[in-house]
């Protein structure tokens, strides 16, 4: 049926960055409570990371209440989490190769919204297997979160993930759609269901803290190439956070990047209607009698 070797060196990268991300995500949720600093959080888990052998494929995502995702702490950021529905979405890489999880600590007391993206998650991943159509995963979790009284938020949807690459096709919706592709084995995507109880789109906000490369191209600033260098030998085309450019006044050195059209912001997505969102999400390989979800404990 298929002639993909699913032990090679690249699987056994992704597996080895999901299994430091599943355990480093569930020591992260232990930790996020009241009182947590954006700053504090995403560098202790940032460090796990390190610690157990794997590097950050994205900045720390910290998206809290109507925000679903891009949130992140910036330079010097003071913000603590308050009784708040909280997102942690955090990637590892190993050589390139990616594992991508989310998880929703509630803090807010809205238990059923949180469960409603984790069981349309589990929903969906009984269902992978190669020949699936993405739109029956979509289908699926847009029913499941539906059954709870709750809106998928449409607009955004699982991916691919490639060597290198945090988002590379399929997308895999987040609810029915006409146009899904069939799965095949050695596929490596994330699902990842937000519920909500609004309007289900989200729309971008004033702030961005996570950037990455557009095209590499000769700046003259002294800061700004030094940026460039750490940007495409450390980063390539991953996401990354101003704070970790090791360079004097990172915020500026970034500005005269994106001015210059070398890299691009992703600004922060929140619920168009200012509701409440929440997100759960796997990394999974497809085998031949269905997946491997290469993010779970
Ligand atoms: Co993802």
């Amino acid at each position: 049926m298929s002639d993909v070797d699913l032990s090679t060196e690249s699987y056994e990268n992704h597996r080895e960055a999901g299994r430091i991300l599943a355990q480093v995500r569930d020591e992260a949720a232990e930790r996020t409570e009241v009182g947590s600093g954006y700053l504090e959080l995403s560098e202790w888990i940032e460090d796990r990371i390190r610690e157990l052998g794997g590097a950050p494929a994205f900045p720390v995502n910290i998206s809290v209440d109507h925000e679903a995702a891009h949130g992140a702490a910036g330079v010097d950021d003071e913000r603590t989490i308050g009784e708040e529905m909280v997102k942690l979405d955090i990637g590892v890489h190993i050589d390139g190769w990616l594992a991508d999880t989310a998880v929703t600590v509630d803090l807010s007391g809205h238990a059923e919204l949180t469960e409603a993206s984790e069981q349309a998650l589990e929903a969906a991943l009984e269902l992978v297997e190669p020949g699936v159509s993405t739109g029956d995963l979509g289908a699926e979790i847009e029913h499941v979160i539906d059954g709870y009284g709750y809106n998928p938020v449409v607009n955004l949807t699982g991916h691919g993930l490639g060597h290198w690459e945090q988002h590379t096709p399929p997308n895999i919706p987040n609810r029915a759609v006409d146009t899904g592709v069939e799965l095949s084995v050695g596929d490596v995507v994330a699902v990842e269901p937000f519920a909500t109880d609004g309007s289900g789109k989200v729309s971008e906000g004033a702030t961005e803290e996570i950037y990455s490369l557009e095209r590499d191209r000769s700046v003259r600033n002294r800061q700004a190439r030094q940026a460039l260098e750490q940007i495409t030998e450390q980063f390539r085309t991953l996401p990354f956070a101003t704070r970790w450019l090791d360079v004097d006044r990172p915020e500026m050195v970034i500005r005269r990047l994106k001015q210059q059209g070398i890299v691009h912001g992703y600004p922060v997505l929140q619920e168009a209607a200012g509701t409440l969102v929440s997100q759960r999400e796997h990394t999974v390989i497809v085998t031949e009698d269905g997946c491997e979800v290469t993010t779970r404990q």
